[in-house]
């Protein structure tokens, strides 16, 4: 049993200090909805192994009462076997295939674009002494050898046409208040992580001021006494359209929709 309550985090944060990375926002998310209180290791992308005494290179990890565990969805799942007593994360194996579904989706959709279109940010956010291995890991890793600024250049001509292709989660969370019904669950986590990642990193904004997505992301940023409203945070809302720019969401009640509910032939109403 977590000691006085307590589960130690290692986090991964920007020069604001406010988290960067989606694994450890929605870990932060799970440690709060089984009713821990976190105690932060703050750091950046450097020193990892040394902070975690070279029992990873990667975060999140946490510690509960002694014993190490490493990965998000890992911890996710230790919390609720180890503390089955306490509000569950998951609710079953076809959950857990549905979320590995909608987390690829999430990031192929959403983190894939906008990645490419904050990636400089993302460098000079972060902290003075990870500039020149973010710079390096990023460019190598994940950019093909390309420099951050020819990357992010040109993003106010692809912003724009990301908003569209949010349409099916939009659609998904027009008929439900959060994913995991009444409540939030890990589900909500996972897909708010996405988000919180992409408020930690943008100096413009992605969404524009009236998408539909913003009332579960307001909700989402706020609970937990507004674990997601980090004073580094940047705002999601804002992305200016120009002529020609594709419609960012489809109105309600319009196109989109999956075939409507068959009511039946009308004269047997
Ligand atoms: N599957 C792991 C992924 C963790 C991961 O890749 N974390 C990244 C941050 S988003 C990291 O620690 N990166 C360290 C680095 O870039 O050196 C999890 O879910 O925890």
């Amino acid at each position: 049993m977590a000691a006085n309550n307590t589960i130690t985090l290692y986090d991964l944060q920007l020069a604001s200090g406010c988290t960067i990375s989606p694994f450890v926002w929605r870990t932060k998310y799970a440690l709060k909805h089984k009713g821990f209180d976190i105690d932060i290791v703050p750091g950046g992308f450097t020193g990892i192994k040394e902070r975690t005494g070279g029992r990873s290179e990667r975060v999140p990890c946490i510690v509960d009462d002694g014993h190490w565990v490493l990965d998000s969805w890992v911890i996710a799942e230790y919390l609720d076997e180890k503390y089955p007593d306490r509000p569950m994360l998951f609710e079953g194996p076809s959950m857990k295939a549905m979320l590995r579904f909608l987390d690829s989706w999430l990031w192929a959709t959403a983190i894939r674009p906008w990645f490419q279109c904050y990636i400089l940010d993302y460098h000079d956010l972060s902290l003075p002494q990870d500039h020149a291995y973010v710079r390096e890991s990023r460019e190598r890793m994940f950019l093909q050898g390309r420099k951050l600024e020819d990357v992010q250049a040109g993003r106010e001509d692809r912003l724009p046409l990301v908003p569209p292709t949010l349409e099916p989660f939009r659609q998904l969370l027009r008929e439900t208040k959060w994913l995991g019904g009444e409540t939030p669950n890990y589900a909500d986590y996972s897909a708010l992580a996405v988000f919180l990642w992409t408020a930690s990193v943008a100096k413009i904004p992605p969404l524009t001021e009236d998408d539909p997505l913003r009332d579960w992301l307001d909700r989402g940023f706020d609970l937990y006494g507004g674990l997601g409203r980090h004073p580094g945070m940047h705002t999601l809302f804002g992305l200016k359209l120009r002529e020609g720019d594709p419609e960012p969401f489809v109105k309600e009640g319009a196109g989109l929709n999956t075939a409507p509910v068959n009511k039946g032939a009308p004269a047997a109403r």
